[in-house]
């Protein structure tokens, strides 16, 4: 087989967001899009020769094509071996737990994660690192400069490799492994859960239904909570993964996942409700009658950890990202550990659970997870819910009650305004970020600013820092605004509007989050003018 060299040239725009590079799918399969990307990556690690990977996607349209030619890209450079889960699938945490377990030097994801998917919808590469989670800043900022100068990459000249078929073949000199892509997963799993009490929960009548949205998680679902935990055949629905998620939107929340929370509403609602997105590193919780935002299932999860094994000790330390709500600060201070607040994106987590500063951390965009993988994992924030649920023996709205009258409320939600016009959008940040020195002490919709700043972060392990991670404005009565604009969004720009304020009345633990935001929500609009700017008088969506 021989290698080609292609010449190319760089292409604009190829910087890696929050997570990964996110594009249109048909920018992604312009000549060459992908392949620089590809070889950026090549070079901002180093080089991939003589290394071996783990390659998965959460396939969406374009996977399965993507995944030839990285393969393809792989062996030209000088591959060891390359792990691809069967059929090119793997969800991100399962890549993740693969790249750990099996001591490879990194991977590659191919995913938009909760971005719809589809020919006309979005496709997108991410670079995990050998402890299996997203390449660092230091390491992105290389991929997009190697993205602006070169010139040239190598690719194989070679039919498609059956990813069909487990087992290993060879492509030119590289070796590759085609495995199950859930085995090791639900191994993992094992290690972690009590499976017996989850097991006795569910033959005792207790039932679940869990939504994979025609997504990765799908065929985990049906293997982990219907093969292994007897949940009856049916609990888990939309559990094919398809090219376009069945023409659907993969992100786990009220709105996407309107089907699952009107049956969680509704007269013959079972006993518990997850949704999971795209990649499957997400999740959605909801009881009979009762939606936990993902900000109180972070310290629910924090407050009773020690119900499930792997947790038994105690938990290290926490971590969340800045915008999500502080409502497991609370429970690490009653236990009287470390709380870590990190940019948004996973990748912010990696050195605090590799130094074992931490042991769970989650965002308030359905994202938890904790040291077993260096990726959210949306499945494994599941199997903790039923376990603690299994423990507890009450419902998912007595246990959230329990936690807010020990800990006071948290309320809080997030207003999204997808697609604003991006200069409208940096005129926003621009003009809030020059008057955030003098809100101190001013009033606004009877709030007093009591501080507001641009949150920077200084990594506590590298000491490494990033800056321009979002406007803050904290206000009286524990109140707090939070805007950045979307690092994962493929048109426009989308502002993320995050609120939240604290209640101790022990009277006042179940209002409508919007009402109990209500002078928040007004104030939010009042100090950055978010109609003024964007033209628009509503958010498209309220988490
Ligand atoms: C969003 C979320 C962030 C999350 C990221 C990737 O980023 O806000 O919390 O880590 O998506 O999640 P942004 O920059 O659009 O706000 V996923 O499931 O899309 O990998
Ligand atoms: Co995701």
């Amino acid at each position: 087989m021989t290698v080609t060299t292609v010449q190319t040239q760089p292409i604009e725009g190829q910087k890696p967001g929050t997570s990964g590079l996110r594009k249109k799918t048909p920018v992604f399969m312009q000549p060459h899009y992908l392949e620089n990307f590809i070889e950026a990556i090549w070079i901002g690690i180093g080089g991939v020769a003589g290394k071996t990977l783990v390659l998965g996607g959460d396939g969406r349209y374009f996977n399965d094509r993507a995944a030839q030619v990285i393969l393809r890209m792989a062996a030209a450079s000088g591959a060891a071996k390359v792990i691809v889960g069967q059929n090119a699938l793997l969800s991100t945490p399962a890549a993740s737990n693969v790249i750990r377990k099996y001591k490879t030097d990194g991977g590659i994801i191919m995913s938009a994660s909760h971005n719809p998917g589809g020919p006309k919808e979005d496709f997108g590469v991410k670079f995990n690192m050998g402890n299996g989670g997203p390449a660092p800043e230091g390491v992105t900022d290389k991929i997009f400069a190697a993205t602006k100068t070169l010139t040239e990459y190598k690719i194989l000249e070679a039919q498609d490799v059956d990813l069909s078929t487990l087992g290993t073949t060879l492509l030119g000199a590289m070796e590759i492994e085609v495995i199950d892509p859930v085995a090791d997963y639900a191994d993992l799993m094992a290690e972690i859960f009590d499976f017996d009490k989850i097991r006795a929960l569910i033959a005792g009548g207790f039932t679940l239904r869990f939504d994979a949205m025609h997504a990765v998680t799908g065929p985990y679902a049906k293997a982990i909570l219907e093969g292994t935990l007897g949940a009856p055949e049916g609990s888990v629905v939309n559990a094919v993964p398809s090219p376009d998620f069945g023409g659907g939107h993969p992100d786990p929340n009220p709105i996407w996942a309107k089907d699952l929370m009107d049956v969680m509403f509704g007269a013959n609602a079972p006993d518990f409700g997850a949704a999971s997105d795209g990649d499957g590193d997400r999740n959605m919780i909801v009881g009979k009658g009762a939606y936990v935002t993902p900000s109180d299932s972070l310290a629910v999860l924090a407050a009773n950890a020690t119900l499930v094994p792997a947790y038994a000790k105690g938990l290290a330390g926490v971590a969340r990202s800045m915008p999500t709500s502080q409502a497991v600060d609370r429970v690490a201070a009653k236990l009287g550990i470390d709380a870590f607040e990190t940019p948004t994106g996973w990748k912010f987590f990696g050195n605090l659970l590799d130094a074992g500063r931490c042991t769970l951390c989650g965002e308030e965009s359905a994202g938890t997870g904790s040291d077993h993988v260096r990726e959210k994992d949306g499945l494994w924030a599941v199997l903790f819910w039923l376990n603690v649920l299994a423990e507890r023996k009450q419902s998912v709205a007595e246990i959230l009650a329990d936690h807010w009258a020990e800990f006071g409320r948290n309320y809080y939600s997030r207003h999204d305004y997808e697609a604003v016009d991006s200069a409208a959008a940096n005129a926003l940040v621009a003009e809030l970020r020059g008057k955030l020195a003098n809100l101190p002490g001013t009033e606004t919709n009877g709030l007093t600013v009591t501080a507001a700043d641009e949150f920077a972060y200084d990594d506590p392990i590298d000491g490494s820092r990033s800056e321009g991670q979002g406007l803050r404005i904290s206000t009286s009565g524990g109140g707090r605004i939070v805007m950045r604009l979307s690092g994962t969004g493929t048109e426009g720009a989308t502002l993320r509007v995050y609120l939240e304020r604290v209640e101790e009345d022990p009277a006042k633990m179940q209002d409508d989050p919007q009402e109990a935001l209500a002078d928040i929500i007004a104030a939010a609009d009042a100090l950055a003018g978010i109609a003024r700017h964007t033209g628009r008088s509503d958010p498209d969506v309220r988490t």
